[in-house]
């Protein structure tokens, strides 16, 4: 197994690490958002043909995202970058920015973010803080019912592929946390990690989809887990 020297520790995170802060995760919410399943509201179908549903189903995260704060794993996170510096790297699926609101620098939204907006029409990205609607009238080209989330739907190609993927190839080290494995292209990536002679650990509440890839499985509540796991690397 070759071994990268470029001792970079890639990060992988997904709705798990903001679960103890408050925000339900797509398992959780496997119930029915409006007896829709949360797949089925995350699609340009669904927004295509019922905008006013898709809003409500974002403009009701953003605000639940307002009333909550990051958690310790975020912090262990913080903690970690703060020693590795450049050699270390966050990949999150998350479209909340509790790990920017804990500290984070170094952070990459595979699947966008929740607090940004963004014209159909001529792709203008500007911050969302507040409710959007299908009246709303894009700021630059001045075209209406085009305001959508800046958040890459299912069946839309996730953002800033390739610089993940080359990073993941440099990895020396691969962590996934807080995420269930089920959805691709991030899935994915424990094997690119691996097949690049990574080393790679998993930290769930329960064994992923794709647990049996990866070389370490720590099982427990994120908050619990993560924060000695990163204060024994720093203090070796
Ligand atoms: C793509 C933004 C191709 C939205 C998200 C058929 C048709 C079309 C596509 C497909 C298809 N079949 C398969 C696909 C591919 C599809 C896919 O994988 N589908 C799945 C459902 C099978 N993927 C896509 O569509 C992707 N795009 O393939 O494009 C393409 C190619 C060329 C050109 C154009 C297109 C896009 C996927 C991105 C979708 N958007 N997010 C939004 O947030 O509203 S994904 C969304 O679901 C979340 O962002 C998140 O990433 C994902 C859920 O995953 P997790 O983060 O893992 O969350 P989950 O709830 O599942 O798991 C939480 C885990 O945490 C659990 O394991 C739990 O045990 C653990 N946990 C809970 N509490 C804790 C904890 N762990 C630790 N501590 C705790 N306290």
């Amino acid at each position: 197994m070759t071994q990268n020297k470029s001792g970079k520790t890639v990060i992988l995170t997904g709705a798990g690490i903001s679960a103890e802060s408050g925000l339900q995760t797509f398992r959780d919410a496997n119930g029915l958002w409006e007896g829709h399943r949360p797949e089925e509201v995350a699609t340009p179908e669904a927004f295509a043909s019922n905008p006013d549903m898709v809003h409500r189903f974002y403009n009701a995260r953003r605000q639940k995202l307002a009333e909550v704060k990051p958690n310790a794993a975020h912090q262990a996170l913080v903690d970690l970058e703060n020693y590795l510096g450049d050699d270390f790297l966050l990949i999150t699926q998350n479209v909340d920015d509790l790990h920017e609101r804990a500290g984070i620098q170094r952070v990459m939204h595979l699947h966008g973010e929740l607090l940004k907006k963004r014209c159909s029409w001529c792709n203008q990205v500007d911050r969302c803080d507040s409710d959007l609607s299908v009246s709303d009238v894009c700021p630059v080209c001045d075209r209406p019912e085009g305001m959508r989330p800046h958040i890459v739907w299912f069946g839309e190609m996730p953002f800033r592929m390739e610089e993940i993927i080359n990073a993941i190839k440099e990895a020396d080290q691969f962590w996934a946390i807080g995420t269930s494995g089920q959805v691709y292209p991030a899935a994915g990536f424990v094997e690119i990690a691996k097949s690049a002679g990574a080393s790679t650990v998993e930290m769930n509440l329960e064994a992923a989809s794709n647990s049996s890839l990866f070389d370490e499985s720590i099982i427990g509540p994120a908050t619990e887990t993560l924060p000695p796991f990163v204060g024994a690397l720093i203090a070796s």
